[in-house]
């Protein structure tokens, strides 16, 4: 029987190219988004390859997770792995001038709704004596950067919520994967700077960033390891950054 896996932010960049990737692999997707219309097009790219269905829901919005996973049919309950990818940057600012309505939204998005979409989809792996997490965090989890503090907070938060998982959930069979990328070209830079598409293009200027789809393929590499096997960390950077915020350009 094939697996289920159930990511969110699956319209675009990571959760995009993760769900391409995992669907070669003939693993059923249930694809989450807040745009519709565009998992309806990922949905239809996909049919040669697996079976896919959609849920269309903000992570930060508690009961609409709750009543959107709730709603799944029974074929799609056993989720077997859950791809916590939705998150964004919002703003690049010192801490004085930061504004709260982008903290709001990095904190609900890349912490709390995180914890809302687990708290869906854990009970039943528990059930099952099964499962597989795979929580997308950054190389901002792991080094704090100016200008980059809440979204870097927000990051660390995810890293500790990876290793507290995997202390809870390894007794019950559950794998916990925690990913953590670099610089990836992807509508990341363009949402941390509010659409401002020059000062975006700027930080992939002059060296080769990373791609949504080799971050893809190391997740899948994580799923598809042997049922032994727990891939817990993986750090991914461009081959021209050497930490953060130290790239090297030409
Ligand atoms: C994105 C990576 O280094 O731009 O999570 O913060 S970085």
């Amino acid at each position: 029987m094939s697996r289920i896996a159930l990511i969110t932010g699956a319209s675009s960049g990571i959760g995009k190219a993760t769900a391409m990737a995992l669907s070669k692999s003939g693993i059923d997707l249930i694809l989450c988004g807040r745009r519709e219309d565009r998992l309806r097009e990922l949905s239809e790219t996909l049919a040669p390859y697996t079976r896919t269905t959609i849920l269309t829901f903000d992570v930060s919005d508690r009961k609409a997770v709750t009543h959107a996973i709730d709603s799944l049919p029974a074929e799609w309950q056993a989720i077997d792995i859950l791809v916590n990818n939705a998150g964004n940057a919002h703003g690049f600012d010192s801490i004085e001038v930061g504004d709260p309505a982008d903290w709001d939204a990095m904190l609900d998005s890349n912490v709390k709704g995180l914890l809302y979409v687990t708290k869906a989809v854990t009970p039943g792996m528990v059930l099952r004596g099964k499962g597989h997490i795979v929580n997308i965090s950054s190389i901002a989890g792991k080094e704090t950067y100016a200008n980059g503090t809440v979204y870097c907070a927000s990051k660390a938060a995810v890293e500790a919520l990876s290793e507290g998982m995997r202390l809870d959930l390894t007794k019950h069979g559950i794998k916990v994967t925690n990913i953590a990328p670099g610089a990836v070209e992807t509508e990341f830079s363009l949402i941390r700077f509010k659409g401002d598409e020059a000062r975006a293009g700027k930080v992939y200027e002059g060296f080769v960033p990373l791609r949504a789809e080799d971050i893809a393929d190391c997740i899948a590499y994580a799923v598809l390891a042997p049922a032994h096997v727990t891939i817990s960390d993986m750090t991914i950077l461009a081959s021209a950054q050497a930490a953060a915020t130290t790239v090297y350009r030409k």
